[in-house]
């Protein structure tokens, strides 16, 4: 239906993921440039600062409450991605253009938050309460310093019982089970009342009371306050700052939106005077529960992206890094201990600009989002991966920097800026002059653009 620049003709029939043949189909949108990071597993990867950030976050999760599941492979199906965590039908990140698709039915995960149900139905069996879950996820996505098509997200989640007892004796086990837990280094700038009113309700409804939903809602933020305060000590530590190490880290909850919690919320954290979003988390929405065969169970659930947190913790300052062999970055995690990145010089930058006119017709949609091409939807996306799959890791970051749309004619042109760089070494004219000729011709062939 909408444009992928997949040409049916070099799809196979069959896809083989994780030792898995698949059936292709029209829906099918998975470049062959992806398939090598479906093994590289770097969350496993021994000495790898995405491996070492997980470590960290995990010793604050006891494994006699919290199961470990660290090798779910990548492919899901559209249920398990989407229907069952309540994503209403309509959602975009349903949609082609955000994720990638193995056929209609199965796609690369794009969160963690796929294996909630699954974890759930288990998780009693196996005599634990709660889990941590870290992976591979996949999203299609622009291309800059900080989003990469594969990053890797730590999920977490715990419940608590509520067979037999009264909703007061549940609030009383979750408070006191809080009033356990360490004091987190933090100063909470600001934070969201625990429930709005509208949009991010407690599910009165489904059976939570407001007490219940406070106090869960309590022991959710105490848990990442406290992960939080861990890991910024240990990277002021690994940086040889003892005094930064005592600070309090400034944090700021934020009121969110996810289909499968509710309340929700994002926790914002103030470093080198930006607030970054870390992670989202709420109370877990019943009827996930229910379908999960969990009835009887309230509880919490967070997401978060190690890439972010490893790139505060160690001062990365380019996604590329975590994916590079170069000895120079590689050598820095060898021991296995926290340490401050030290930033190798830089090779310089090269910006080429392309312009292209896209098809005439229904106008032009928000900000570089769509438009016609050839009849068919224009999706920033597929750009970014058409590039992507020529200049790979060469090209450090695209960017819009014109568009408008002819007066008479009601066509519109797009003008984008890609800045190639390695991190390895320098790029000739020549190489940068072939890589720009390569994304001119397919942006005709594959995306029918009009170039200018
Ligand atoms: C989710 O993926 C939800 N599944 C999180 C969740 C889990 C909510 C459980 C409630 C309960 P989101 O798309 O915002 O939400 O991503 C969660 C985190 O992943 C972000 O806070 C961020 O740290 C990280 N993240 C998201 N997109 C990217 C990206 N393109 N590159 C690197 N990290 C990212
Ligand atoms: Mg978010």
């Amino acid at each position: 239906s909408s444009s992928s620049q997949t040409a049916p003709s070099e799809l196979p029939n069959t896809l083989t993921l994780a030792n898995i043949t698949h059936n292709t189909d029209s829906h099918t949108n998975i470049p062959r440039t992806l398939l090598p990071y479906l093994t590289r597993n770097l969350h496993l990867t021994k000495n790898h600062p995405i491996s070492n950030t997980r470590l960290i976050i995990e010793s604050l999760f006891p494994p006699s409450t919290y199961a470990r599941y660290n090798t779910l492979p990548p492919v899901v199906t559209v249920a398990q991605n989407f229907d069952c965590l309540g994503f209403p039908q309509d959602h975009v990140g349903r949609s082609r253009s955000d994720t990638y698709y193995v056929n209609k039915y199965t796609v690369l995960r794009t969160h963690t938050s796929a294996h909630q149900a699954e974890k759930f139905r288990t998780l009693e069996k196996e005599g634990r309460s709660g889990y941590l879950i870290s992976a591979d996820v996949y999203r299609r996505d622009a291309i800059d310093r900080s989003h990469y098509p594969v990053f890797h997200q730590m999920e977490g989640a715990k419940l608590f019982d509520r067979r037999g007892r009264s909703s007061a004796e549940v609030v009383d086990e979750v408070l006191k089970d809080l009033e356990g837990m360490e004091q987190p280094n933090v100063e909470v700038v600001e934070s969201c009342p625990l429930f709005e009113e509208e949009g991010n309700p407690v599910q009165t409804e489904k059976g939570h009371s407001r007490e219940e939903a406070e106090a869960v809602g309590k022991h959710l933020q105490r848990q990442l306050e406290l992960m939080v305060s861990k890991v910024f000590s240990e990277a002021a530590l690994a940086a040889g700052d003892a005094a930064a190490a005592k600070e309090k880290v400034k944090v700021r909850w934020v009121s969110a939106y996810f289909p499968f919690t509710s309340p929700s919320y994002e926790l914002e954290v103030l470093w080198n005077g930006e607030w970054l979003e870390v992670l989202g988390c709420g109370v877990i929405r019943q009827d996930l529960l229910d379908y999960a065969g969990r009835k009887e169970s309230i509880g919490w659930a967070f997401g978060l992206g190690l890439e972010r947190i490893a790139m505060l913790m160690y001062g990365i300052p380019d996604i590329r890094l975590f994916w590079s062999g170069d000895e120079r970055f590689t050598n820095q995690f060898k021991e296995g201990v926290a340490k401050r990145f030290e930033a190798f010089s830089k090779y310089p930058q090269c910006f080429k600009d392309v312009a292209f006119w896209l098809g005439e017709g229904r106008g032009a949609g928000a900000a570089g989002g769509s438009g016609v091409v050839g009849g068919e939807e224009f999706h920033e996306n597929d750009f970014m991966e058409l590039v992507r799959g020529i200049g790979g890791d060469l090209v450090e970051d695209v960017k819009l920097i014109d568009q408008f749309t002819h007066p008479k004619t009601g066509r519109k042109s797009m003008c984008y800026r890609i800045n190639y760089r390695s991190l390895e070494r320098t790029l000739t004219n020549e190489e940068v002059d072939e890589l720009q000729a390569k994304v001119r011709s397919q942006l005709e062939e594959k995306m029918g653009v009009q170039l200018r």
